[in-house]
């Protein structure tokens, strides 16, 4: 009998008795957990599409919406969408606005709830949710934080003046030199935190908002030692709701560097 002729029944019979003892199973290890963190203030022109665009590019994640007091009716929408996607939940912050203290709301939830990854982006469509995927799995393949970067290889500002982005490059070269950051973006708020980086950071004691927010956290990264990876990302425009960034955001990040810079000389003095 040739090999291609031997029956089913055949080729068990040549089974060793041993081989058919019944072992318990491995346990299989619980699937791996992403929340995606979005903050909002007055984005109802946005929140329908970004949140079924994160769907379709993350199907297995969660989405938490941190809202600060928007009136154009943000939340409601985000609640309607929760009821028919399902996995969303809408966080409603009482009193003052602030986009940092928006991020470590939702970073807290995430981590309470034990997920494993956790993902911030901004709510105005600048951020894609087709990069998704490649955030969360370069979290997933060892990183500690991912950054979705315009300034590697396949990055861009499509759209963006050149003095825009001269400003916006300048304004990370300093970052990046001043507090010795290997990092070509370290201001862009599309990111994923592997959740036990954010645990060793210690939320509770950043107080930096918007860009310095994310420089900040950048440079706790660095100093916790985390694997640093950037994936890069097309950064558009929004075209939709109103902008709420200000100069004084711009003047807290240039300061922060600055400050820490300065803090980091007189050490080494
Ligand atoms: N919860 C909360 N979210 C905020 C606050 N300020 C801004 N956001 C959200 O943070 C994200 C980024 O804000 P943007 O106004 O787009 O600021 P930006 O991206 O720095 O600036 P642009 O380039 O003009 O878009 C968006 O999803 C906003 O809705 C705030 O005070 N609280
Ligand atoms: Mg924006």
């Amino acid at each position: 009998m040739t090999l291609t002729e031997v029956s089913s029944t055949d080729r068990l019979s040549t089974y060793d008795e041993s081989m058919l003892s019944v072992t318990s199973p491995e346990p299989v290890p619980d699937p791996l957990r992403t929340l995606v963190v979005v903050p909002t203030f007055e984005e109802g022109a946005n929140i329908c599409r970004l949140l079924v665009g994160v769907r379709a590019a993350v199907p297995d994640a969660d989405v938490l919406i941190v809202d600060d007091g928007s009136l154009d009716g943000t939340p409601e929408l985000a609640e309607a969408l929760a009821a028919q996607l399902g996995r969303i939940s809408v966080l409603r912050r009482r009193g003052q606005r602030g986009l940092g203290p928006a991020y470590r709301a939702g970073f807290e939830v995430g981590l309470t709830e034990g997920f494993d990854f956790i993902v911030q982006m901004d709510a105005d469509l600048s951020h894609d949710p087709a990069d998704l995927p490649a955030l969360v799995n370069s979290v997933s393949c060892g990183a500690d934080l991912a950054i979705g970067s315009r300034y590697v290889t396949g990055g861009s500002t499509p759209g963006w003046p050149a003095r825009r982005r001269l400003l916006s490059r300048a304004g990370g070269l300093y970052a990046r030199t001043l507090l010795g950051l290997r990092v070509r973006d370290a201001t862009s708020g599309y990111r994923a935190y592997r959740s036990d980086l954010l645990r060793t950071i210690g939320l509770e004691s950043v107080t930096t908002d918007g860009f310095g927010f994310q420089i900040d956290m950048t440079d706790r990264a660095r100093r916790a030692g985390a694997v640093i990876e950037e994936t890069p990302i097309a950064f558009h425009d929004r075209t939709a709701g109103e902008s709420k960034m200000s100069g004084g955001i711009v003047s807290e990040a240039l300061l922060l560097v600055t400050q820490r810079a300065l803090g980091r000389l007189s050490r080494r003095c």
